[in-house]
Order: structure tokens, then C-alpha cells, then sequence
């Protein structure tokens, strides 16, 4: 069987020890679950450069990605997630609710599990504490 499965970028977006967490306001079934933000990787895009647009676009932000997080996880049959660590390069990350988030969380390593994280960012989310946590 061949089927094209499309790559979603994530960012693990991080700032001052603190990893940005993004609540999703689309569509109705993930609205109100927290993500790591970005989207999908687009034809002639490799996944840093479209990590860098979906950040630009979704929270007016330059970010500078750093490394992958190891592992991928299925969204769908044809959609599978993979993680980036990013350090905020310019800008304040704002939501945009057209852009389908409407509350942005940086959160401590202590505060990881306090927000409710969509599923498959779950083992990503949980890497990336236990990286900054043991530094
Ligand atoms: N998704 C899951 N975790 C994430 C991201 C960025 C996206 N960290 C899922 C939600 C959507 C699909 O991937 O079902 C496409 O994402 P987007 O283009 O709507 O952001
Ligand atoms: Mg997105």
C-alpha cells in the first residue's frame, strides 16, 4: 500500500526556560486542547522552514529551530506529527483566533501538566521537560 502521509510540525517553542503551550479555538473536536504550535509541512518546504512560516503565521513570531525531538506520532491515517525544539529569535507571541489558537501559556517545567495537551503532543511535551529540567 502507498499512501502520501503529509508531515505536521510542531514547535517546541522556548523562551527563558519556559516552553510555549497554545490553546486551540478550531476545529470544534480539538477546541479548548493545548498544542504545540504549527501545522503542515507545504510541497517544496523542508519541516524547519515550515516551522519557522506557521510560527511567523500563527503567533507573529521569528523562531530559530533548534533539533528534533525523536519519535513521530499519527494525527490521521495521512497526517503524522513531528517536533522541533525552536528558540524565540524576535518578536512577543500573540494568538490569533483566525489562526486557530485563542490563549498562549509559557509554561515552567513544574506547570507541564497543567494545561490539557492534545494527545499525540503528549510524549514530545513530556521530552521536553525532562530536558529543561535536567538542563
Ligand atoms: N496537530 C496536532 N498537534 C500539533 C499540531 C500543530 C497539529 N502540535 C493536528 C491538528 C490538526 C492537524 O494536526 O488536526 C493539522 O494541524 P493545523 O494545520 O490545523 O495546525
Ligand atoms: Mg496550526
Amino acid at each position: 500500500m502507498s499512501v502520501s502521509v503529509r508531515v505536521v510540525v510542531g514547535a517546541a517553542l522556548l523562551h527563558q526556560g519556559r516552553l510555549l503551550a497554545a490553546r486551540r479555538s478550531a476545529p470544534p473536536e480539538l477546541a479548548g486542547r493545548w498544542e504545540l504550535p504549527g501545522g503542515k509541512v507545504e510541497p517544496g518546504e523542508t519541516a524547519e522552514q515550515a516551522l519557522v512560516r506557521e510560527l511567523r503565521e500563527e503567533l507573529g513570531v521569528e523562531a530559530e529551530p533548534l533539533e528534533r525531538i525523536p519519535g513521530q506520532w499519527p494525527l490521521r491515517a495521512d497526517l503524522v506529527l513531528w517536533v522541533w525544539t525552536a528558540r524565540l529569535a524576535e518578536g512577543s507571541a500573540q494568538p490569533h483566533p483566525l489562526q486557530d489558537h485563542d490563549a498562549l501559556r509559557w509554561l515552567s517545567p513544574a506547570e507541564m501538566a497543567d494545561v490539557d495537551w492534545l494527545d499525540q503532543d503528549r510524549p514530545a511535551v513530556a521530552e521536553v521537560a525532562r530536558r529543561l529540567t535536567e538542563g
